[in-house]
């Protein structure tokens, strides 16, 4: 700390810094951002509980009613910071070409100095918290090491839940080891005599920028979830999928479960959905199929290396569940609602009159009061949610009550399948499994899904979402394509099956055909006996598609109409959906793949003949 006078903010935590580039930086940030105070975080218990007395303290949180909910708070946003803004999202390459046509860009010098003038005096009157993380088991080969410097309680005690945080970190970080900077503020200084805001945030500029080159992430303006807990999507998936391009591994929107057989067969299946299609639900299913059993080893995403025998193995980045709230029920995912009955942080559902949380779905009858997300009072009849629609829970994902015990393996675990799945009322059958890596590759670059409110904007509107990265790719998504083709081309890779999923399709009157949740373990069944080569499966245009009689539905009450429809080709779907194809891979120009092109023509010759 050669420039810091002794006294200032700085001069205690940098002491405790051995790290030369972290030591410059947190001054850095520091003398650009001028808090009050700075506070290196240690990750302790003591120190999470002292979050939660300044978030009390300040009205932020509220405590819930220990006897129901113990160590849990209740936070509430305000309505102009309650999801990701993706259209404040910046992918800062040093060219626009290189963040391709799927990511807002702009210059990095131009957004530097933009964001320079933001950050400048932005954290007067608070505390700047730097939080040294480690994504993944800490040791474990795959893991990556970032430190997120914020200005908000909030982020520090989400991340507490969802990574690895603190003194243990620095001590692996060493005198020079790299991590991925990470800048945050709300952007709401407090003047002199001025108090904080219940929700401190800056409602007139929000910018989430990733400088690829540098892996920094500079985040200004909100928050909320994946805008303000850099180690999620920022980190985990906008930077690491460009290192795992330069590194030729993968980093992936993806649940990863564990599927054990009748018999104690065990396969490890990832799955790529967009936000708020029910990753967590999947990861937690109970099998309805009698003697087969789902755990949990992620819900949101995976990071893939090949191991010494050419399989890819797979680790959960995150250390918590980040999940939406709305519609979780002892119904629709007991598991989830038994790991949120303690040390949790419930943000924008409603509150009880005796201390608890309540949102939509979570129970059949609704409480007859509440008090809702906005602090307004709420009956049944009132003509609004109680909870936001993406209201969420930050819960351990130690406290998952089917958490695989290899979920902290540091060497991961070896994926056998991989699926690709999105909500599509149409065309998209029950389950699709692909005839090779590449053409499974093609499926994945091709699916589609009903936006959902875990982004702002529009809900409900058919868009392309790639390998559900659409959101979260740090670089252009042709090249993305091509490192998929890449790693499926690993000389001695034993690459996963890959599959697509469709738990949402639809009749004519709009109901769904499928009855999607613990059910959805008969695909799951149909998944691993494939991989085994136990299960039947016919040849059609578009995959490999099981015929109603290859699916375990014993038990189940589904008209055989539906069944037929669920895995029906349809053909003028199909054709229909290639001109699409078509469009959406023309934007990537000269950097898609051949190889995808390929895959559309065969697909159309295929369904042609
Ligand atoms: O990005 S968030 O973590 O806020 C939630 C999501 O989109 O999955
Ligand atoms: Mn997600």
């Amino acid at each position: 700390m050669a420039n810091a006078p002794v006294d200032s903010p700085v001069s205690a935590a940098a002491g405790k810094i051995k790290n030369k580039k972290l030591l410059d930086w947190v001054e850095e940030v520091a003398a650009m951002c001028r808090p009050d105070r700075v506070h290196l975080c240690d990750g302790s218990d003591q120190e999470y509980q002292l979050m939660i007395r300044i978030m009390l303290q300040s009205g932020s949180a509220i405590s819930l009613n220990p006897e129901r909910r113990p160590n849990s708070i209740y936070v509430r946003s305000t309505t102009v910071d309650v999801a990701r803004v993706e259209d404040r999202t910046f992918i800062c390459s040093k060219t626009q070409d290189e963040a391709g046509p799927n990511n807002n860009w702009e210059e990095p010098t131009r957004m530097r100095r933009r964001l320079t003038e933001l950050f400048t005096g932005s954290m007067r009157g608070r505390t700047m918290y730097v939080i040294p993380y480690c994504m993944g088991p800490l040791g474990s080969p795959i893991a990556k090491v970032g430190v997120e410097i914020s200005d908000s309680p909030y982020v520090v005690a989400n991340m507490h839940i969802m990574a690895r945080v603190g003194t243990k970190v620095l001590e692996q970080l060493g005198a020079d080891g790299d991590f991925v900077k990470g800048w945050h503020s709300v952007g709401a200084p407090i003047g002199p005599n001025e108090q904080d805001s219940a929700w401190p945030c800056n409602s007139e500029h929000k910018y989430i920028c990733h400088f690829p080159e540098t892996r920094e992430i500079l985040s200004f303006g909100s928050g909320y979830g994946g805008n303000a807990l850099l180690g999620k999507k920022c980190h985990a998936l906008r930077i690491a999928s460009v290192q795992a391009r330069d590194e030729s591994w993968l980093a992936e929107h993806m649940l990863i479960l564990k599927l054990t057989s009748p018999k104690g067969e065990v396969k490890y299946v990832t799955g790529a959905f967009p936000s708020a299609c029910g990753k967590t639900n999947l990861a937690m299913l109970i099998s309805t199929v009698p003697g087969w059993k789902v755990e949990t080893i992620g819900d949101d995403i995976a990071w893939m290396k090949f191991g010494d025998d050419g399989r890819l193995y797979a680790i959960n980045p995150e250390a918590g569940f980040f999940g939406v709230a709305p519609g979780t029920s002892m119904k629709s995912n007991p598991n989830a609602m038994l790991t949120i009955t303690k040390n949790s942080i419930f943000t924008n559902c409603a509150l009880t009159p005796d201390g608890d949380v309540w949102w939509e779905g979570m129970t059949d009858e609704k409480p007859a009061e509440l008090m809702d997300w906005l602090r307004r009072q709420w009956t049944p009849d009132s003509a609004r949610l109680a909870s936001h629609a993406n209201a969420r829970f930050t819960t351990p994902a130690k406290q998952c009550p089917v958490i695989a015990k290899e979920w902290e393996d540091p060497k991961g675990v070896p994926i056998d399948a991989i699926l690709f799945g999105g909500r599509r009322a149409t065309v998209i059958p029950l389950v699709i499994e692909s005839f090779d890596w590449q053409h499974g590759t093609f499926l994945g670059a091709t699916a589609s899904s009903e936006t959902t409110a875990a982004a702002a904007g529009k809900v409900g509107q058919l868009r392309r979402d790639p390998m559900a990265m659409l959101p979260f790719c740090g670089y252009d998504m042709g090249s993305y394509f091509a490192h998929w083709l890449k790693i499926g081309a690993t000389p001695g890779a034993k690459m996963p099956k890959i599959f697509v999923v469709n738990w949402f399709r639809k009749d004519e009157k709009g109901k769904f055909l499928w009855p999607g949740y613990g059910e959805n373990s008969r695909v799951l069944k149909w998944i691993f006996e494939r991989c085994n080569g136990t299960a039947n499966a016919v040849d059609t245009p578009i995959g490999r598609l099981p015929r109603p009689e290859d699916l375990d539905v014993g038990g189940l009450d589904i008209p055989a109409a539906n069944l037929s429809k669920l895995l029906n080709v349809d053909v003028e779907g199909w054709l229909g959906e290639i001109p699409l194809i078509h469009q959406f891979f023309d934007q990537f120009g000269e950097r898609l793949p051949k190889a995808l092109r390929d895959e559309v023509n065969r697909l159309e010759q295929r369904l042609k003949k």
